[in-house]
């Protein structure tokens, strides 16, 4: 099975509360305008990728609500609303649930825990859910046990340490390459695919984002898009501003492809 092919997408344009996002630096926080002009290219490349986007409406009182990636995951059987880590997220997974179950007959929950989407990596045979300091151990469980019931097979591990999510430190590029960081690639977790390393100080780039034949590659890490284009159809889209509140390309969307 390709993990890669997708008709639709759902995204929710930022809000002005966008610039107090959670940050674990204290560099300077992004301007609205600079999220707004990312995330608007950004749905301009999912579309010349193929997707049909839908964006949903703004929600202020959420300033992480832009990364609809970490509430939910989607698939073609169905969707599963999460229950993010972050105390200020929490709430986000009810603003997006009228929005899935406009698209998904089939909802399922976690029973207990907490799960963020930022740590999901969907491979084409395993759904990979790595343990963070958003993902916890009863969260990664019962999200096994979701995915279950929608038919996919899961497996729990201990991602590299330091990073936000998962895949923050590693994107599946094709059905057998990650695409990571050199601290990934010292861990040995990606082992059991190729690997292509980010260039020296380029970390960011690691989270990269394969739809259909396009990948959206974060574009101010130019060595490693150069690296990137030699091989695959490439899109760079920056992440300048986002990335000052530590997301990337992967955590803007909710990607699936609608049943035949
Ligand atoms: C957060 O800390 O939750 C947001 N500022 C960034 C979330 C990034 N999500 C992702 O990569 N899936």
């Amino acid at each position: 099975m390709t993990c890669h092919d997708f008709d639709r997408a759902l995204l929710r344009r930022p809000g002005r509360s966008v610039i107090n996002g959670l940050s674990a630096s204290d560099g300077p926080a992004p301007t609205y305008e600079g999220v707004l002009a990312e995330h608007l290219h950004y749905a301009e490349a999912l579309g010349e990728a193929g997707v049909t986007v839908e964006m949903l409406d703004p929600l202020e009182d959420f300033p992480d609500s832009v990364f609809v990636e970490d509430p939910a995951l989607v698939f073609t059987e169905g969707a599963i609303l999460l229950r993010p880590g972050a105390p200020t997220r929490q709430a986000e997974a009810e603003h997006l649930a009228p929005a899935l179950r406009r698209h998904f007959p089939l909802v399922e929950t976690l029973a207990a825990g907490h799960a963020d989407g930022g740590d999901v990596m969907v491979t084409p045979d395993l759904v990979l859910i790595g343990l963070s300091g958003r993902t916890d151990r009863a969260g990664a469980q019962s999200l096994v046990a979701a995915l279950d019931r929608l038919g996919r097979a899961a497996r729990v591990i201990e991602p590299p340490k330091g990073a936000l999510h998962l895949k923050t430190g590693g994107s599946m590029i094709d059905d057998e390459t990650v695409l990571t960081t050199p601290a990934g690639a010292a861990s040995g977790k990606f082992d059991r695919f190729r690997l292509i390393v980010t260039e020296p100080g380029e970390e960011g780039a690691a989270n990269a984002l394969r739809v259909n034949g396009r990948l959206l590659v974060a574009g101010q890490y130019r060595r490693t898009v150069d690296r990137l284009a030699k091989e695959y159809d490439v899109i760079a889209v920056a992440t300048d501003h986002i990335s000052r509140i530590d997301a990337g390309l992967s955590c803007m969307s909710l990607r699936w492809k609608a049943p035949a």
